[in-house]
């Protein structure tokens, strides 16, 4: 397939108010992750915000789907919705044995599979706690009413607890131990890998595949949190030193760079 540098592919990700192009979520950071691989053979994207009012409003008329999330990318086949969707056409497109966001093999995908999994249950799911209630202060009201219905039991007094809790410095300090002891499986990964002398990605691989892209996502939405530095308390400590160096390889590889302009 020829690459249209002319004509960047736009990615949807999540912003925190309306016209602002940015993406604080985890899943478009992973489709960020997949596309600045790809990307490094040339393909140019652009990313554009849209804040979960604007998700459950005029994007689901946008985009003709009433169950649209992001990320999403605009093709000439029509929008794609959801990171490992995107993933499989990335790779149905843009894949080549020898650099393959699956590994270049069914069992690669499976396992990219089980790390996405892995990475959206058991570890994102406590990266979340930390999460939610930056999220829930951080976006326009209506998107935060949005986010309380949605994605929070619609208790407003569930979020109050759970905001109150986060500017405890301690419950901070717990449930950033809490992740740490999460990603001590990938800290064990990379080192089973570092030992067996395969490469320093997830799968093995000497670039990054989806199981990064899946991990990373988790990565880059932490370092958009306030005012607590989940990077410093979780992503760079001490206790993870392999997780830390993969972190920046991953950046370094994909080119993408995670920074927030706030
Ligand atoms: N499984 C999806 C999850 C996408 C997702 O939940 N995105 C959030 C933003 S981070 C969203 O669009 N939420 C809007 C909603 O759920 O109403 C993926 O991997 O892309």
């Amino acid at each position: 397939m020829t690459i249209d540098t002319a004509n960047p592919l736009i990615v949807y990700g999540l912003a925190l108010e309306k016209n602002q192009d940015i993406n604080v979520g985890p899943y478009a950071w992973k489709t960020e992750v997949d596309l600045g691989y790809v990307a490094t053979l040339g393909i140019p994207y652009k990313l554009v915000g849209r804040t979960y009012d604007e998700i459950r409003g005029s994007f689901e008329g946008e985009t003709g789907n009433p169950k649209v999330t992001v990320p999403t990318i605009v093709t000439d086949e029509g929008y794609i919705t959801d990171s490992w969707v995107i993933a499989e056409w990335l790779e149905s497109k843009y894949g080549k044995p020898e650099r393959s966001l699956f590994g270049g093999s069914e069992e690669g995908k499976a396992f990219a599979r089980f790390i996405n999994l892995w990475a959206d249950n058991d570890l994102g799911d406590q990266v979340k706690i930390l999460f939610a209630p930056w999220l829930y202060q951080a976006q326009d009201p209506v998107s935060a009413g949005w986010f309380r219905k949605t994605k929070l039991g619609d208790s407003q007094e569930a979020v109050d607890g759970l905001v109150k809790a986060s500017k405890d410095p301690q419950w901070v300090d717990n449930q950033s131990a809490v992740v740490r002891d999460k990603l001590q499986t990938l800290e064990k990964q990379l080192a089973l890998n570092k030992e067996a002398g395969r490469g320093p990605f997830i799968a093995g691989t000497e670039y990054p595949t989806h199981a990064d892209a899946a991990v990373f996502g988790w990565y880059a939405a932490s370092a958009a949190v306030r005012p607590y530095d989940l990077v410093e308390k979780i992503w760079n400590h001490e206790s993870l030193p392999l997780v830390s160096g993969w972190v920046k390889d991953v950046s370094r590889v994909s080119g993408v760079k995670v920074t927030y302009p706030y």
